[in-house]
């Protein structure tokens, strides 16, 4: 509301400024030609286009120096580096040429100002300039797009080699579930027609099928490093979008089918919590918290880095906080963990 009251008041302040410039322009004695620009004009306009340069790299800079802490921390998957490699490479192309052609663009602008007596030179075509003008960018866009597919295709082919971890990622407004195949780590037939609140059935796991009695239904998701996961989305509503970004991974959840991710990871949560970039940005958020409590404010305890399965479709109001934590650990501890939790079977009420 106040934000919508702010952009009122602005947009007629802005109509008000512009009314009494229109009167400020009616009140003046009216010269020759006023409508025309004139050397003077031109010559101003011509010195406007570098501040504007100036302006444009300035905010530049200034956003690469204060927002580069917002990105996120060395990936943690074995694909991770390839994306990132990809994707910087993208932008260091992107940044070199803007650099550039904003310079010329801008400094043209200048030099060929409008002035009196000079005429502008025309010319039809020039082939070589064209030639040149085309191929770079055909070249360069060319090479950027084979290796994109080559990156995109090598990680999105997702198979049964190297005997990955297969989990299932369910999503629902608004939270996640986990399922691991169990002992067989074949997950069990689940359709959300056979989900039965009352029996504690919520994925909908189909009880005829064998291989869903040792599956493990969980709220935390457990990952051993270095092993590969094949990851099987669920939706039982409306689209959502699994989201690792510490992984580089994301696919979005439909319902209706089945989609897949793979990855392994291969940072484990502590090693990440003494990665320099995460301590560095535990560090600022802790500050920011400290304040808060000291304020009363709610929310303000100490937090420790965990990576994090987020929703990034936004599903419905609570959207934001559609999220799940992820740990990654040695085998040992995945193992350990594992041992603690309940089969289907044990969990699902056997009475009819
Ligand atoms: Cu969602």
């Amino acid at each position: 509301m106040t934000a919508l009251l702010t952009f009122t008041v602005l947009v007629l302040v802005a109509i008000a400024i512009w009314q009494m410039t229109k009167i400020f322009e009616l009140s003046q004695i009216k010269t020759a030609n006023t409508e025309i620009a004139n050397d003077t004009d031109n010559k101003y306009n011509g010195y406007l286009l570098f501040a504007f340069l100036i302006f444009i790299y300035g905010i530049t800079i200034f956003s690469f120096a204060k927002y580069s802490k917002m990105l996120l921390p060395e990936a943690s998957s074995a694909h991770g580096g390839e994306y990132d490699q990809l994707m910087w490479v993208s932008f260091a192309i992107i940044f070199f040429v803007q650099t550039i052609t904003q310079a010329l663009l801008h400094y043209f602008g200048y030099k060929y100002r409008g002035q009196k007596g000079r005429k502008a030179l025309f010319f039809a075509d020039n082939d070589r300039l064209e030639f040149i003008w085309t191929i770079i960018p055909v070249i360069v866009l060319a090479g950027l797009i084979l290796w994109g597919l080559y990156t995109w295709t090598n990680i999105m082919d997702i198979n049964d080699e190297d005997d990955p971890l297969i989990v299932e990622l369910y999503a629902q407004q608004f939270n996640w579930t986990a399922r691991y195949g169990g002992e067989d780590n074949v997950l069990g037939d689940a359709s959300v027609r056979l989900i039965d609140i009352n029996r504690a059935n919520i994925l909908g796991l189909d009880e005829a099928d064998p291989n869903g009695s040792d599956d493990i239904i969980v709220k935390e998701l457990h990952l051993p490093v270095g092993r590969k996961v094949n990851f099987m989305m669920r939706s039982q509503d409306v689209l959502h979008s699994a989201y690792m970004p510490h992984f580089r991974a994301q696919m979005n959840c439909v319902p209706g089918m089945i989609t897949q991710f793979s990855f392994t990871p291969t940072v484990t949560t502590e090693e990440m919590r003494l990665n320099p970039d995460v301590v560095d940005k535990v560090k600022r958020t802790n500050a920011l918290r400290a304040k808060w409590a000291a304020e009363g404010r709610p929310d303000s305890d100490p937090w420790e880095f965990d990576y994090v399965l987020l929703c990034n479709k936004i599903c419905g109001k609570s959207h934001y906080n559609m999220q799940m934590k992820i740990i990654v650990e040695t085998e040992e501890e995945y193992n350990k963990w594992m041992a603690e939790q309940t089969t289907f079977k044990e969990t699902v009420a056997t009475i009819q």
